[in-house]
């Protein structure tokens, strides 16, 4: 059956709702990034640049780096955002925009964030890389789909468990990420780790500015959660939704932070432009051998 015009939005000229794309202006190699400044500090390593468009926070570049086409696209802010890139990527290949059917030979992205990221542990120091083997969701997005399949509730029991999660919360979501992508990105120079994606900046990753946090221990208790071989390194805000949906609608994602705070020392990167920008090398010279 058709999906309706209010349910898959396309605009006049055919392009999807939010993001303004269609499906020739995308790679199957896409860099997903928060900051729509951040777009074209990777397109300007490429020797060519094919396509672009932005509408609201949602820029798009795509172009060749090292005879690979790429595809950069700028998320914004925050668990809610993923939900909609990911859903108008997906229908860019994986629905048939004339018949509004979704399609049998479904295609597969590559996804992979370079995020920013607060470290959640002292010997993950500032200015270093840090590749997300799992996203803990702490944000409740993932909980209207179904998500049985892909959690993992042994070791998100330990986690309610040892942070005596309040029952009136979503119930925290632990995703694992792409081990296709990881081989290609691993190394002595990046560290791994869980990511905690959290749905706000300050009170839901324990910043106190002027209001009083429900659990003022929850950062703690995050830093010391130690269940067999996991611990949560670091707080962001868009890991673990872009690895819920990604593997609930068959793609392969990958998130890379360059850590620009240390929550637990109290420190802040003095150039976290220069870090970003060797991830962004880092991340360029090894997208190329997949
Ligand atoms: C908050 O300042 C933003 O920075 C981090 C968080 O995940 C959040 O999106 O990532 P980006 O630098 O990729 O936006």
């Amino acid at each position: 059956m058709a999906i309706k015009d209010s349910e898959l939005i396309l605009n006049p000229d055919g392009s999807v709702y939010h993001l303004n794309l269609k499906p020739e202006n995308i790679s199957d190699t896409i860099i997903f990034v928060g900051d729509q400044d951040r777009v074209e500090k990777i397109t300007n390593y490429f020797e060519s640049i094919e396509f672009s468009t932005q509408k609201r926070e949602f820029k798009t570049q795509t172009g060749y780096y090292k005879d690979r086409r790429i595809t950069v696209i700028s998320t914004g802010i925050g668990p809610d955002n993923i939900d909609i890139v990911l859903n108008e990527l997906d229908a860019l290949v994986n629905i048939d925009l004339k018949t509004r059917k979704p399609k049998t030979d479904l295609t597969s992205l590559n996804i992979i964030r370079i995020g920013t990221s607060g470290s959640l542990q002292a010997d993950i120091p500032v200015d270093g890389f840090l590749m997300s083997t799992h996203g803990l969701d702490v944000n409740g997005m993932l909980h209207f789909y179904q998500i049985a399949g892909i959690s993992n509730p042994e070791i998100e029991d330990a986690f309610i468990q040892h942070t005596g999660w309040d029952k009136n919360k979503a119930r925290p979501i632990i995703i694992s990420n792409s081990k296709y992508l990881q081989k290609y990105f691993e190394s002595d120079t990046i560290f791994q780790g869980m990511t905690g994606t959290a749905g706000g900046f300050y009170g839901p990753q324990g910043r106190v500015l002027r209001l009083p946090l429900f659990d003022p221990n929850l950062n703690t208790k995050l830093e010391r959660f130690n269940y067999k071989e996991f611990r949560i390194t670091n707080f962001e805000m868009e890991t673990s939704v872009i690895y819920g949906l990604s593997k609930l609608l068959g793609h392969e994602a990958l998130s890379l932070n360059a850590i620009i705070a240390n929550r637990a020392t109290g420190r802040f990167s003095k150039n976290p432009k220069k870090t970003v920008e060797k991830l962004i090398l880092y991340t360029l010279e090894r997208i190329v051998n997949i």
